[in-house]
């Protein structure tokens, strides 16, 4: 009863969940943990997530703990982002640990778990709705369970939660032709529209999907299919306008080390993976965003990026319009952001990298000073 009573005493304040954008001040976010985590098996699927130069190391160690001294500096790593977040006055959650070494068993496959250091992808927030993405890795099934109690909680104290249709990620979800040993290969079919993912059933990741306010960035990728994207189209409804929105981009995989706003009016665009739809860009350019080329990524070779790209370096945290987090090595990013007028806040969190993301992957934006705009001109709601 007394949790009933807090939801009724909540119902007409500001939730404790609400963010509309990236960059509003921050309040609260969720870091995610790498307690528990267990390096995937490399199947079929695995592989064209996997960095083929990395495969030894998931033929290795795949259903098996990390080895220790990258384990434990991961660890640090996100702890260190907790550190920092919270001498700026920021409250941090953390997910429950998890045993991800367990081995289960659907009606449609069988498999050991990952990690949950990535909340951006499990967890999407939208206004006061938290979303549970339906992913598509076969190691991420059980991923939610660390996240309950927070959800549970933010549910308890007025925030909206809606899980989407979890995946039963059976063979059907997969295309059993996909060219998964032919790197050349995939990437002609990724560039001419096919994908590991089929349209069985919907797949989402959150980190596909990028919060302009009413404007919401989408790409299809090789874990958010177009079946995942009109659901969330639909879910959502007239408040909002999902954008499909393609770049160049031979594997494709989250929109935050791509296309990142960092302010509004001001986005980042990875150069490496140009923006391909011309109405998008004249949507920035004719409402007056400024797009602007960070340096290249130097994530050092002693950090193995067994499943993303250097760009990380793209990929940050907005505290407010002059606070941002970037990873602490990244010396010409840190250099450029101060050029463009921030007070850039470096963190230690590089060792986080080969668990599969950054400072941006790593969490998710639970409140944000705000409300929810438009940021376009001339766009007609749906
Ligand atoms: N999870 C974001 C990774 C994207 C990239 O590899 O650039």
């Amino acid at each position: 009863m007394t949790e009933l009573t807090t939801y009724k005493s909540l119902k007409n304040t500001t939730s404790i969940v609400c963010t509309y954008n990236e960059w509003d001040p921050l309040e609260e976010i969720i870091v995610g943990r790498i307690d528990g985590a267990v390096v995937p098996h490399l199947t079929r699927e695995f592989k064209t997530f996997a960095k083929p130069e990395y495969w030894d190391f998931f033929r290795q160690y795949g259903g098996k703990p990390y080895p220790q001294e990258l384990f434990k500096k991961g660890v640090q790593a996100l702890n260190n982002l907790q550190k920092t977040l919270e001498d700026q006055g920021i409250v941090v959650k953390r997910p429950d640990v998890i045993d991800f070494t367990k081995t289960y068993k659907t009606l449609d496959f069988e498999s050991c778990g990952f990690n949950s250091g990535n909340a951006r992808d499990f967890l999407l927030v939208i206004g006061d709705e938290i979303i549970e993405s339906p992913m598509a890795y076969r190691c991420r099934y059980f991923e939610f369970q660390a996240y309950r109690s927070l959800i549970k909680d933010y549910f308890n104290k007025g925030a909206r939660w809606t899980a989407a249709p979890k995946c039963t990620m059976a063979d059907a979800m997969y295309d059993q032709k996909f060219p998964v040993t032919d790197v050349e290969e995939s990437k002609k079919w990724i560039s001419s529209g096919r994908y590991i993912t089929t349209e069985y059933e919907p797949c989402f990741d959150g980190a596909d999907f990028t919060r302009f306010g009413r404007d919401i960035l989408v790409s299809r990728s090789l874990v958010t299919n177009n079946f995942g994207i009109e659901w969330m189209r639909r879910h959502l409804g007239p408040d909002y306008r999902i954008h499909v929105v393609r770049f160049q981009d031979d594997s494709p995989m989250h929109m935050d080390t791509t296309w990142v706003p960092i302010a509004e009016g001001m986005v980042l665009t990875c150069p490496e993976r140009p923006c391909l739809d011309q109405h998008i860009l004249d949507m920035f350019e004719k409402s007056g965003w400024e797009v602007h080329t960070p340096p290249a990524g130097l994530c050092p070779s002693h950090i193995p990026l067994h499943l993303t790209s250097r760009w990380l370096s793209m990929n940050t945290v907005v505290i407010d319009k002059e606070r941002i987090l970037v990873e602490a090595s990244e010396e010409p990013t840190i250099k450029f952001l101060k050029k463009l007028g921030f007070k850039p806040i470096a963190v230690d969190i590089n060792h986080f990298f080969p668990f599969g993301g950054g400072l941006h992957c790593s969490t998710c934006d639970v409140r944000r000073k705000g409300t929810l705009k438009s940021y376009f001109n001339n766009i007609e709601m749906i």
